[in-house]
Order: C-alpha cells, then structure tokens, then sequence
C-alpha cells in the first residue's frame, strides 16, 4: 500500500503540467495499483520504469521486435559467430549461445560473459545480433528503448551497416558500404556518455567519418534506467536523438555521401576489449547485460 501511495505521488508530480482529468487520474490509479500488483508478484522485472515514448504524429510504424516471443525471433535476427580478436581485436568471442542472448520480461538482453579468472583476449563470451538478409531499410526513425551494460572495457552499440556489405555475403567492402552509429558507449571513458558517428568512403575512396558526437547524462549512468535512441534519416540527412533531444545531425546529399542513400542493417552488440573498448580491469563487474525493450522502424506520413 505504501508503494501505492508514492506512485501516486509521483504521479501526481510528473503530471501537474498536463492537470489530468478526475477520470484520468481514477484511471491512471487503477492501472498504477495493477502495475504494482504486477511488481510484487514478479520482483525481478527489469522494466522497472514506464514506457512513454511517443515518436510524433509525423511518424507511422512500419516494423518493430516487441521481444514479446519466447525466444529470440529468427525472421528478423541474425546471429554472428565470431572467435575473439576478429573485430578491432575485439576480446570477446560471439556465440549463439542462449546464454549470451535471449528474451527476459520482453525484453532482448545481450549478456557479456566473463569466464575466466584473468582479463585478456578470449576470456569472455557475448553476442552481436542483426538483421542482415533479413529486414533492412532505407529512410524512416530507426528507434530502440534500451538500458545499456557498463564499466571499463565495456563497448555496446547499436548501429547499421549498408546491406551491401561483403561481410554478409553483399559485394562492397567497409566503409564504401556505410556504417550509421546510432550510439556506441564506451566505458572505459564514461558511462554516462554514448557517441553518435557515421563512416563513409570521401571522393578518394578513403575511410571519411562524421566525427564522434557525444551526449551526456546531466545525471547518472545510461545503465541505470532505460532511454530512447533515435535516428532520424531522410534523402537529405540524419539526426541522432536521446529521449527526444537531437544533439547530433549530418547532411548526407554530398555525391561521396551515396552510401546513406539506400539500404541498412541493424546490429546491436555487446562487445568487451580490444582497440577502441579499452581494457576490462579489477574495476570491471561481470556478467553486464544489455536490454533492449524494442527496435521500431517508422516511416514518414
Ligand atoms: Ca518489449
């Protein structure tokens, strides 16, 4: 009953802006004592906040992963299985192992597994998930709510590749084929920050980039509670948002910028070691787990 009242307070707090209705607010209490009934029978829930998320009237929904099957959906994921060193000498090793991925209270969770005593390279297990000849996309909000691991050593990502890609199975190498970082966060630097970024080939063939953008948390770490990562991309640019806030956009019309002017993958990963990530180190805990509630794709209209 207690935690009945504070929710009510709480809401009462967060929604004096809008002045709710009476029936709102009947309403709005019986889902919250529902949803408290849900908590205690099921305390080990990790969707412990609310979902508001909103993509905007522009927005119309086209494709999504709720992570509402019991196993992970293999019409639209893909997994890589790649031996430590093979990535940006990469520490980890990729399974397909439904240790390292699988679907927990609706949600995909990627599982960074430490198995041994020392730190170095293939001394864990995780997984990289994606959609390539499977699902693709050219344009729209590519969206995903997520709760993200942390610590030093610690590299998860969720970002897209051109379906061209050599690497699967396409006839174009990276970056001719396009690379769109949606965030990448690497602990070893700080936990309250992601990075935007995008690679490309410039004019002469060589690796070009968008140049790393950051966005900090005024508060806290992205591991403490769930946001929202979206990418909004047209024929003329893309834009990088964190719960509504763009702090990032790129105009991609430039005739070297070809790559963002058709289809992508999506990847998301856990990666631990190695050439950007850092070093995991005594500091470091294990096992770290990535949640994803959802990937929405929106088409404008
Ligand atoms: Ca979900």
């Amino acid at each position: 009953m207690k935690n009945i009242y504070l929710l009510l307070i709480i809401f009462h707090m967060v929604s004096c802006n809008n002045q709710p209705k009476q029936n709102e607010i009947s309403e709005a209490k019986i889902e919250l004592e529902t949803e408290n009934q849900i908590a205690n029978n099921n305390e080990t829930s990790i969707l412990t906040d609310e979902d508001s998320y909103q993509p905007g009237l522009d927005w119309k929904l086209s494709w999504s992963d709720e992570f509402e099957t019991e196993t992970i959906d293999k019409n639209n994921w893909n997994f890589q299985v790649v031996e430590a060193g093979r990535f940006n000498d990469e520490w980890q090793r990729y399974t397909d192992s439904n240790e390292n991925a699988y679907i927990e209270d609706n949600c995909l969770v990627i599982k960074a597994i430490h198995e041994g005593d020392v730190h170095g390279i293939d001394q864990y297990t995780s997984a990289r998930l994606h959609t390539a000849n499977k699902q693709s996309w050219k344009y729209g909000k590519i969206a995903a709510r997520m709760k993200l691991p942390q610590g030093a050593g610690i590299w998860p990502a969720f970002w897209m590749l051109g379906t061209n890609i050599d690497e699967n199975g396409g006839d174009t190498s990276w970056p001719q084929s396009g690379e769109i970082d949606i965030l990448e966060l690497y602990g070893s630097k700080d936990d309250a920050v992601i990075e935007a970024n995008a690679h490309y080939a410039d004019a002469s063939g060589s690796h070009g980039m968008m140049g790393a953008a950051s966005f900090k948390l005024e508060q806290g770490t992205f591991a403490d509670e769930f946001h929202i990562f979206e990418l909004e991309w047209d024929a003329t640019r893309i834009a990088w948002l964190v719960d509504g806030e763009q702090f990032a956009s790129m105009p991609i019309t430039a005739v070297e910028l070809s790559e963002f002017r058709k289809e992508f993958f999506i990847l998301l990963n856990v990666a631990v070691g190695g050439k950007y990530a850092g070093r995991p180190d005594s500091t470091s805990t294990f096992p770290q787990y990535m949640y994803v509630d959802w990937v929405r794709v929106y088409k404008e209209g």
